[in-house]
Parts: C-alpha cells; sequence; structure tokens
C-alpha cells in the first residue's frame, strides 16, 4: 500500500530535501522515482538511508499512472510539465511562484488554509514562497484573535533560497576574503559574503521587487483577501533559515498574554521569548527543524493595536519541501487522492 511519487528537480537543494523528508516521515510510497533536466538524467540520489535512485529525464517522463508529483524546477520548467503530469492524472504540488496566483490553484500552507485542497480542479496545487510560509504560520494565531488588518515586514533571507548555486556563492566569496581573491558576481547583484543586499528577485513598476510583491499577494490569498503587506526583503550572508522582524496592526486590542498563548499551541509554531540575553531563535538554530519560532513577540506602542515579532525557520523545510510534503499528507489525510495502485 503507498502511492507512487515523482520528485522533479531531484537534484537540486528543496529536491534533495523533498526525498529527505519523504523518507523520514515515512510518506506511504509504493515508488518514487527521481526527475530533473537531461543534464542530471543517470546521476544517484538517495531516498532515506537505504535507497539510491538513478536521477530519469523529466523531458521523457510519462506521468501517467503516477499518484503525486512534487514539483522544485525552475517556474519555466514547472510551466510546461506541470500541466502535462496534472492531466495524465497525477497531482502536482509545485514549489515554483508559476502556478501561485492562479484562481484555480489553492496555495496552501496546511497549518493556515487546508481546506483550499478541496477546491483543486486543475490538478495542480501550489507552494508558497518560503518567506510568506513561515509568517502566514506565524500570523494566523494572532489574526485570530485580533483581525490583522496591516503587517510591514523586514526579511533577513538565507542565499539557500537562490538555491544551490546561492550557497556556493556565499562560500566561495567568504574563503576567497581570506586569500584576496576578488569576488565573482553571479547569483546576486552585488557581493554577498560580509554584505546584505536589499533586493530578491526583480523589480516591479511600483519599485518593489518580485519577493516583496509576493509575501503580499501570497499572504491575502492564503490568510485573508484584507490584509494589507508592506514587505522590504534583504539578503544576508547567512546559509539556511531566514528571519523575518514583523510588525503588524489588528483591528481589535491587543491581550499579549493572549497572544502567547496562541502561539504556544499553533501548530507549527514553538513560541521561544525569555526577554534575556540568547532568549530568543536564530536561524543557525532552526536549520534541521520542522517549526516555525516566534520571539521577541512585544506590544508596538506606536500604532493602535500594534504587536511587534520575530520570526525564524528554516526555509528549504517549512519554507519549500517540509510544507510541500505536509500538502501531500493533507491530501491523503483529506482522501483526496484518486485511487490508483494504493
Ligand atoms: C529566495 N524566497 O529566498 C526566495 C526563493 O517564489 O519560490 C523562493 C522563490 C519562490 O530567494
Amino acid at each position: 500500500m503507498g502511492y507512487r511519487v515523482a520528485v522533479v528537480g531531484a537534484t537540486g537543494a528543496v529536491g534533495r530535501e523533498l526525498l529527505r523528508i519523504l523518507a523520514e516521515r515515512d510518506f506511504p510510497v509504493s515508488e518514487v522515482v527521481a526527475l530533473a533536466s537531461p543534464r542530471s538524467a543517470g546521476r544517484e540520489i538517495s531516498f532515506g538511508d537505504k535507497t539510491v535512485l538513478k536521477v530519469q529525464n523529466l523531458e521523457t517522463f510519462d506521468f501517467k499512472g503516477w499518484d503525486l508529483a512534487l514539483f522544485s524546477p525552475g517556474g519555466s520548467v514547472s510551466a510546461i510539465h506541470a500541466p502535462r503530469a496534472a492531466k495524465a492524472g497525477c497531482i502536482v504540488i509545485d514549489n515554483t511562484s508559476h502556478f501561485r496566483m492562479e484562481p484555480d490553484v489553492p496555495l496552501v500552507v496546511p497549518e493556515v488554509n487546508a481546506n483550499a485542497l478541496k477546491k483543486m480542479k486543475r490538478n495542480i496545487i501550489a507552494n508558497p514562497n518560503c518567506s510568506t510560509a513561515q509568517m502566514v504560520l506565524a500570523l494566523k494565531p494572532l489574526h485570530d484573535l485580533f483581525t490583522i488588518r496591516r503587517v510591514v515586514v523586514s526579511t533577513y533571507q538565507a542565499v539557500s533560497g537562490a538555491g544551490k548555486d546561492g550557497m556556493d556563492e556565499l562560500f566561495v566569496q567568504t574563503k576567497g576574503t581570506f586569500v584576496n581573491d576578488p569576488p565573482t558576481i553571479a547569483q546576486f547583484t552585488k557581493q554577498i559574503a560580509f554584505n546584505v543586499i536589499p533586493q530578491i528577485d526583480r523589480f516591479m513598476d511600483d519599485g518593489s521587487t518580485k519577493e516583496e510583491w509576493k509575501m503580499a499577494v501570497e499572504t491575502r490569498k492564503i490568510l485573508d483577501p484584507d490584509i494589507k503587506v508592506f514587505a522590504t526583503c534583504v539578503r544576508v550572508p547567512v546559509f539556511i533559515g531566514h528571519s523575518e522582524a514583523i510588525s503588524i496592526e489588528c483591528e481589535e486590542p491587543v491581550d499579549l498574554a493572549k497572544a502567547r498563548h496562541a502561539l504556544r499551541n499553533a501548530d507549527g509554531v514553538i513560541l521561544r521569548d525569555e526577554r534575556e540575553d540568547g532568549g530568543y531563535v536564530t536561524p543557525i538554530e532552526c536549520v534541521g527543524e520542522d517549526d516555525t519560532y516566534v520571539s521577541r513577540l512585544r506590544i508596538d506602542p506606536t500604532v493602535p493595536n500594534g504587536l511587534g515579532l520575530w520570526c525564524v525557520s528554516d526555509n528549504l523545510r517549512k519554507g519549500a519541501a517540509l510544507n510541500a510534503v505536509q500538502i501531500a499528507e493533507a491530501l491523503v489525510a483529506m482522501d483526496l487522492i484518486p485511487s490508483k495502485s494504493h
């Protein structure tokens, strides 16, 4: 008993994490296939401790008879191959931004809006951007209590958001600094080692970046269309773990004790907020962790019903691969995968 699962983009940072998490969480698989570009076909990749998969060519792969495909290639690859897989009857969980804002594609963080899965029409479900996923997890319990109306967020995003090449660039530039090698800049717009860069993704007409736009529109689609979000997204020289400083304005008066209680009881969230030296969570401490951590919770007295907090999460896990596997688990729990082999 189990599902036939394809992992697309299997050789990338998120693809590898998808395979690791499927194995780690014992997702019920009867067969797993690792797919990637023709360039990577034939390479070997681990699935769990005991299985090695030979990567197959996505371009010639037939999805007929496969139950689920977890996609994490580039957006242009998903644009072509996700609809092809969906048409063959396979449910696609896509990690790219390509389908997220299409009205008939659910955009899901299971702890927040699992019910949206019931509205799946095209066999495609979208996984949100990593910086959105962790933010909506932290906001949901507070929104339920106090009705959030406006969010101002500054992010501190790890280089792994830009994939393995982004991580390599930080590593090489950092090492190069100590031997006087001039930095090679390819993945980011400026040197990232020993620096911070206030640009993630391309610029939009209004001066925002696409990452900032995504945080606003995705939050509205997942949590509440009436929430206004103003984001400033910044790349920092951290390998894994996105951090966010979030200020919220609510409709109702904020009660700090109730906020703490709700965050303590929220699925996928851990409140660690000790108001003393080191009594908060930093990105390095959340690597490999499933939960999103909230710290530095405090009243913002400069606006009516204001609250501020700090939030960190492993961007490759909750921000990408873990959320995708949790969507797959929710589909199983809600009996939304049409019966084939299982
Ligand atoms: C980053 N958040 O940190 C981006 C990566 O829309 O899925 C994920 C981009 C996306 O660079």
